[in-house]
């Protein structure tokens, strides 16, 4: 009786209770005897999407009525978690809900933890995704989130005896309640085959691609609340099916089995998510990926475009496509494909209109994760977007040469098509030509994005390329996830700071306040008794939550340097053992993140961090004083519940490396004190929350660009320094691997004989000494705690909704839909 057509569905206690009764009988098929938590999960899950349905197609209808600017988000990733607890609070019925399972004696609590992460991301890139289109529908803005529906995301990590495992992640097994199969929306995607010309009866040239290979793009949709949830945006990710003509093909010949073998291969498109955002390897299938999404992506904003409109001309005002880095920027020439093979536009205005209408963000500028594709394998797969491509490129090299006659080596630095290693196509100068705006994701980053990777670009097109900082959605990083310190924050400011993160300044005026400091400090500590006891429960480890809580979680690599912060605990642990009367401030540290499967130093990095901690835990030594813990399988469920307790957050790379970050900003948000170098975001977060209260160290990125010209040298620190010395040859000497005395060695060379790349030598001493004011700031727990309540107060600035509406005016062009 909930389900009366057209009643708006009741947020009431009593249409909820009915609700669960009836979805668990008539949806899931059990009674309240035999319900497991699992079918409690999927009857939740039902409940909570029957209302949301009602004003995801309110939104839809309101934003064809107004024949609005739609916005296409194009992501290979997007990172988005679970969704129970995010839509109950978007929709804003969570009283209702624990009062409806307390009811039914149902713990709320183990039934969310039974919800799969939708981990289809690597990290940064991926959860910036998901944070924008919660940020999106909060503001109204007609966004659309576009990708591919994997049927294996990121891989789960397990540890074993200190290394890491990859195991497959089968997050589909008991099915998405989030996702509607769309049948009926089902696009052929091409590849492959040879290019005809031929001229028509007007004499023009015609190009038709025949193409060997076709896959079927069938569409799932995912409705993605606001908070509030007045907008209810939709996220589209397209699944390879088999093509029925392809299968036919061989049914004719009658080989049956044939037929049947490659309907498994052309699924494969949309398998699993590469687990790589290291090193641009050139694999065909991640190419066919891309073209994939990007293919059935355009036919659909096409199709949804010629219901209104028969002009194309009009594309451009009506469609704004953003390109999440380099992945879908094959989508420049299949527009153009569209526009002048299948629609007879002339060149000139097709291109017009196509670079009127993409965007392309960076979010990198280490030169091994740029996108360069072989030429033949792009002759192999995509045959006449290669030729649009050398069309693309010779006129914009006609451009450049009008502009710069003479200058044969600025041709070849700029061209699409980079001769020096093999004929490759330059997957971001083909993003820079086709798109109206470029932005780098944090000031640092697209000031160097300017100076150094695209300064021929920035001088040939001035203006295009911009900075637009990252942000996150504080619906998920603070009040979904850290629910102690939101009731404090909404207590004492009101509820606004939700959808208005400005609003936490207000804080400021109570960071000397005793009382509110009191507070504070409950909800850190309660927390971190939480994490301790996640932390006894997998690791078996015991951890004092009074000791400092020191976070580095992010994706390891080289240049984030899990490798210093290693060096700092193996310095700790000296100092402590040679010295037993030294008073230290009691730590606690904890990693956690995932390595590339095929990036030994990585893997090796990890089992670095196992084998220390597995010394440093069981040495009489430091008990109670010094704790190492590594949280397998980082990813955002995990995240929830490790930033919110802790006090210190690691952003050490080196300096003109991490592009943003964002972790830095999740975790200054819950109240942890930055230690960090003057990259990425940090700059700007030291700008938020004043010097004095964050931890600066390290060369900056102009000192880091001059050390390595001058010839860096890591032998002179390490002979210079006997802590750093003695820490490293224990690492180098089987200290921390006596079963395999050589282990760590390629990490010994790696910083030393093989030229220490990301200068974690250089950085080493006032590293030390960082740590050293955070441990003298700690013993002070009233300045501490003031100093962490002015980082929550001024992380206004980083809301995803103030990144968001820079996009939508500086670049897209479109306005909230209200
Ligand atoms: C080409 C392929 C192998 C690949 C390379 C790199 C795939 C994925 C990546 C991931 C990169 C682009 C990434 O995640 N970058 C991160 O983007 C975040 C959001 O902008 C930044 O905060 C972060 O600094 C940056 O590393």
């Amino acid at each position: 009786q909930t389900h009366n057509e057209h009643a708006p569905l009741n947020l009431s206690l009593n249409s909820v209770k009915q609700s669960l009764t009836n979805h668990l009988i008539f949806s899931i098929g059990k009674d309240p005897i035999t319900a497991t938590d699992r079918d409690w999960f999927f009857t939740l899950a039902n409940v909570v999407r029957d209302r949301l349905i009602e004003g995801w197609m309110e939104t839809m209808r309101r934003y064809y009525e107004n024949d609005a600017k739609r916005v296409y988000y194009l992501s290979m990733e997007f990172l988005i978690g679970r969704s129970l607890m995010n839509s109950v609070l978007n929709i804003g019925f969570i009283d209702e809900v624990k009062q409806a399972c307390i009811d039914a004696g149902v713990e709320l609590d183990r039934v969310t933890e039974l919800e799969f992460d939708a981990a289809l991301g690597n990290g940064g890139l991926g959860r910036l995704a998901a944070c924008f289109l919660d940020s999106m529908a909060t503001i109204g803005l007609p966004g659309y989130g576009m990708g591919i529906r994997y049927e294996y995301g990121m891989f789960n990590q397990k540890i074993e005896n200190g290394w890491q495992v990859e195991h497959p992640d089968n997050w589909l097994r008991y099915g998405n309640p989030w996702e509607f199969p769309r049948p009926e929306v089902l696009y052929p995607v091409k590849f492959g085959g040879r290019v005809v010309e031929y001229r028509n009866e007007h004499g023009r040239m015609h190009h038709h691609w025949m193409e060997d290979d076709e896959v079927m793009a069938m569409a799932y949709d995912t409705p993605t609340p606001g908070f509030g949830a007045k907008t209810v945006n939709n996220m589209r990710l397209w699944s390879a099916k088999a093509s029925r003509d392809f299968d036919l093909k061989y049914f004719n010949e009658g080989n049956y089995i044939k037929a049947v073998e490659d309907k498994n291969e052309s699924e494969n498109l949309s398998k699993v998510l590469y687990p790589d955002d290291t090193t641009a390897m050139g694999r065909e299938l991640r190419l066919k990926q891309q073209y994939f999404f990007v293919s059935a992506s355009l036919q659909d904003i096409i199709y949804r475009f010629l219901k209104h409109h028969s002009d194309f001309g009009e594309l451009p005002d009506k469609v704004a496509i953003q390109l999440n880095d380099t992945h879908p920027s094959i989508a420049i020439p299949e527009l153009m494909r569209l526009l002048v093979d299948n629609h007879d536009l002339e060149w000139d205005r097709a291109w017009d209109i196509t670079s009127r209408t993409f965007a392309y963000t960076n979010h990198t500028l280490m030169p091994e994760a740029l996108e360069t594709w072989p030429v033949s394998l792009f002759e192999a797969i995509l045959p006449r977007h290669l030729q649009i491509i050398y069309e693309i490129n010779q006129r914009f090299l006609q451009g450049v040469m009008h502009r710069f006659p003479g200058d044969t080596e600025l041709l070849r630095r700029m061209s699409i098509i980079d001769e020096s290693r093999g004929r490759r196509v330059r997957m971001a100068h083909l993003a820079i030509v086709g798109s109206h705006h470029v932005n780098g994701v944090a000031q640092i980053h697209s000031d160097l994005m300017k100076t150094t990777i695209f300064a021929d670009f920035e001088r040939y097109y001035p203006g295009k390329l911009t900075n637009i900082t990252n942000g996150i959605t504080p619906r998920l990083w603070l009040n979904q996830a850290n629910p102690g310190l939101a009731q404090l924050a909404t207590r004492h400011i009101g509820k606004g700071w939700i959808t208005d993160l400005g609003k936490l300044r207000q804080l400021s005026a109570l960071a000397d306040d005793s009382g509110f400091q009191a507070e504070f400090r409950a909800v850190k500590r309660a927390n971190k008794e939480k994490l301790a006891a996640i932390l006894a429960h997998k690791l078996r480890l015991d951890v004092n939550p009074d000791s400092l809580f020191d976070v580095h979680v992010k994706r390891i690599h080289e240049y984030k340097r899990q490798l210093l912060n290693v060096l700092h605990v193996i310095t700790l642990y000296n100092r402590i053992r040679s010295n037993p009367a030294l008073e230290v401030v009691p730590r606690t540290v904890i990693f956690g993140g995932k390595a590339a499967p095929g990036y030994a130093m990585a893997k090796l990095t990890i089992k670095l961090i196992n084998d220390v901690a597995d010394i440093v835990n069981h040495d009489p030594a430091t008990r109670g004083l010094l704790k190492v813990a590594f949280l397998p399988n980082y990813d955002v469920s995990t995240a929830s519940e490790i930033i919110p307790a802790a006090d210190l957050s690691q952003q050490i790379s080196t300096a003109g490396t991490e592009a943003s970050g964002t972790g830095n900003m999740k975790l200054a948000l819950n109240g942890a004190l930055t230690i960090g170098t003057l990259d990425g975001a940090n700059i700007e977060m030291k700008e938020e929350v004043g010097a004095e209260n964050i931890f600066i160290f390290g060369l900056t990125a102009e000192e880091v660009a001059r050390t390595k010209n001058d010839g860096y040298d890591p032998w002179s620190h390490y002979h210079a320094n006997s802590e750093l010395k003695w820490a490293l040859d224990m690492i180098a000497s089987g200290y921390f691997s006596p079963d395999q005395a050589d282990r760590f060695l390629p990490i010994f060379n790696n910083l030393t004989r093989d030229g220490d790349h990301y200068l974690l030598l250089a950085d080493y001493n006032t590293y030390i000494a960082a740590q050293e004011r955070v441990d003298s700031l700690y013993r002070h727990p009233e300045q501490w705690t003031r100093c962490a309540i002015l980082n929550v107060a001024g992380m206004g600035k980083f809301s995803s909704d103030r990144t968001i509406g820079e996009y939508a005016s500086k670049i897209w062009g479109a306005r909230p839909v209200l």
